[in-house]
């Protein structure tokens, strides 16, 4: 177990934008604690929470981290600073630095990001044209796994990862590939993505991310029940 002063996670009791930092801190072996805020509208427990800015940070928003007295916000700030004080930027060379924080950085933009707002769209934006939507962020996401596919395969991201501890980008990466096939179904398998594929099925840290997933969690804070509605509608909207 790592010696670290008091860490706390606060989120939503969703995966979202915490769930890799949840991976990293179990595949890694920190003790931590979390506090989740319920979810699903209309997010009375968070309206009473927001503006606390000891807890909700200084823009009200989360994930938040505590690491000992320090107050960590922002997701890319999260990672950037816990893959600092943990030392795995050190035990980088400037090269992999460099891409972990851009592999890092197209993840949470380009995937997780157009995830979380087509499983809100209908919400956030009323009148859209629902299955329109649903086609063009797959084929956006599709393509981006192409691209992560041709990537990863030149800088045997999968062999580097197998030959180091758990980093955060790792995480994440595996956290999207899980999502996006959870989210899409069939129509985002990996099959026809080697390098994704492998690893997503052999990634180191897999057995803890799995263990931390055991119990059912929502992509984001529509919850559950909302995602057991949504989801089937827009797998059958890419399915057209
Ligand atoms: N730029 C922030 C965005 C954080 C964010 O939008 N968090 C959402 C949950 S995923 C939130 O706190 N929403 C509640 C609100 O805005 O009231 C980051 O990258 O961490």
């Amino acid at each position: 177990m790592p010696d670290t002063p008091p860490i706390v996670l606060r989120y939503f009791d969703a995966r979202g934008r915490a769930q890799f930092i949840r991976h990293y801190l179990n595949a890694r072996g920190f003790e931590y604690s979390e506090e989740r805020v319920p979810v699903g509208l209309p997010f009375r427990e968070w309206q009473a929470m927001k503006g606390d800015r000891a807890r909700a940070g200084p823009f009200h928003k989360l994930p938040v981290l505590h690491w000992g007295e320090t107050t960590v916000a922002e997701t890319l700030v999260i990672n950037s600073y816990l893959h600092r004080v943990t030392g795995d930027e050190a035990a980088l060379s400037e090269q992999d630095n460099l891409r972990h924080a851009m592999l890092f950085s197209c993840l949470l933009i380009d995937m997780m990001n157009p995830i979380g707002m087509l499983i809100w769209a209908d919400l956030a934006l009323p009148g859209v044209d629902a299955t329109a939507y649903a086609r063009a962020a797959l084929a956006r996401i599709g393509a981006n796994l192409d691209i992560l596919e041709k990537t990863l395969a030149e800088w045997r991201w999968r062999e580097s990862a197998a030959a180091r501890r758990v980093m955060l980008a790792d995480c994440l990466l595996w956290e999207e590939l899980d999502l996006v096939q959870h989210v899409f179904g069939e129509h985002a398998r990996l099959e026809n993505r080697p390098t994704l594929a492998r690893i997503h099925r052999e990634a180191p840290g897999r057995d803890a991310f799995l263990a931390g997933l055991a119990r059912p969690a929502a992509v984001t804070g529509r919850g559950l029940a909302s995602e057991a509605e949504i989801l089937p509608k827009i797998r059958a909207a890419v399915a057209g």
